[in-house]
């Protein structure tokens, strides 16, 4: 038996494929190589043959999918000499960038849309040091006075519009290949700034052009339907979702995913607030997988395609969980209608509520 070299994170792992030097210092959490997890109960539920995965990116470091571009971005910030970065951010961008920037001994400034951002985001960006700015704005304008402060500030821009973002953020479609032995025949994703479906479909594209894998998934986005200007086919002034993740308007890789969507011959599709909470039960109730909000449109998506047959019978099928649960407890709770129970400490009171629970059943 042999030991297994130790996990230190996705640069050092796809090193030859990421621009970073030898002597470059890098900063990591130990971010990637999250669990493809195979679902059982509700292919079974959908009563189809489908091979449905999740790709679980809640499980990084700060818990969502941001961590891998972060890496990148703040080792490449610091390797050029960068004091400070910033950004503009829903909520899991923000976290990412407090506790690399905390890693490297650099400054984070993060511009956060006011009341509109989970606690477990705020807390993070806070307890990490970052120096959190709530604007009385949405994203779209945190993005727009990001991109205006940093032509004259010293602070290195850490959005996905940074391009070291994406890099790090394709190591997820290497991941999916390596352990698929080859391409899903469908990804499916929630899409805000649409960064991540581009960068999945700039590393599928890459293994495929070097010959790793001779085949391509079709790259399906989805949208809450307050926040869809994919659908609309224009930018969105008001976007509004409970799914404050992808409340974006204006996202800053629109020609990208349009690029993502033709050439690999996928679709855009919407779905309400409603839809995207039920599916986010769904998953915790039937197959004990608790993402937030916005990652669960994905698998709304991929049920109601599988359903209608766009997605074929027999189609393997990955949907990407980008961030944990745990990041909104209050929604959460919010969609458990049985709450909690409180009873007297004692055997007879634990045992009445477990029978009758049972009993219930
Ligand atoms: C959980 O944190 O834009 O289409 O500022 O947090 O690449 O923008 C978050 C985006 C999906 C959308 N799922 O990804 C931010 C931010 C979750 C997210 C998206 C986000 P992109």
């Amino acid at each position: 038996m042999t030991l297994r070299a130790r996990y230190t994170g996705l640069i050092d792992r796809y090193r030859d494929r990421l621009p970073v030097h030898d002597d470059t210092r890098i900063i990591c959490l130990g971010e990637g190589n999250t669990p493809l997890v195979r679902l059982n109960n509700i292919p079974r539920l959908l009563g189809r043959e489908v091979d449905m995965y999740i790709k679980y990116e809640g499980l990084n470091p700060t818990g969502s999918f941001k961590d891998r571009g972060m890496t990148m971005a703040v080792t490449k910030a610091v390797e050029e000499g960068s004091q400070a970065i910033i950004c503009a951010s829903t909520g899991n961008t923000s976290a990412s960038a407090a506790a690399y920037a905390a890693r490297a001994g650099i400054k984070a400034f993060v511009l956060i849309p006011e009341g509109k951002i989970a606690m477990g985001k705020l807390a993070q960006a806070m307890i990490h040091g970052s120096t959190v700015i709530q604007i009385q704005g949405n994203f779209d304008d945190g993005m727009e006075l990001v991109k205006q402060v940093a032509e004259t500030a010293p602070v290195t821009i850490v959005n996905s519009i940074n391009p070291y973002r994406l890099q790090g953020q394709k190591t997820a479609a290497f991941e999916i290949l390596e352990e698929l032995g080859g391409a899903p025949d469908y990804h499916c994703l929630p899409v805000g700034n649409a960064g991540n479906i581009s960068a999945h479909w700039m590393g599928y594209k890459e293994y495929h052009e070097h010959g790793v894998v001779n085949d391509l998934p079709v790259m399906v986005g989805y949208q809450a339907s307050g926040a869809a200007p994919f659908l609309r086919g224009e930018m969105v002034d008001n976007p509004e979702t409970v799914a404050t993740a992808i409340r974006i308007g204006h996202p800053q890789s629109w020609d990208k995913a349009w690029a993502v969507q033709k050439e690999s011959s996928g679709w855009f599709d919407e779905f309400s607030d409603q839809e995207i909470l039920a599916a986010q039960k769904m998953l915790t109730e039937k197959e004990g997988i608790f993402c937030e909000p916005a990652s669960a449109i994905s698998v709304a998506g991929a049920m109601r395609d599988i359903q209608s047959g766009k997605i074929p019978a027999g189609a393997k099928v990955v949907c990407t969980l980008t961030g944990h649960g745990l990041k909104d407890p209050d929604t959460a709770i919010g969609q458990c209608t049985a709450g909690v129970q409180t009873v007297q400490a004692s055997l007879g009171a634990v045992e009445d509520a477990i029978m009758s629970a049972i009993g219930g059943s």
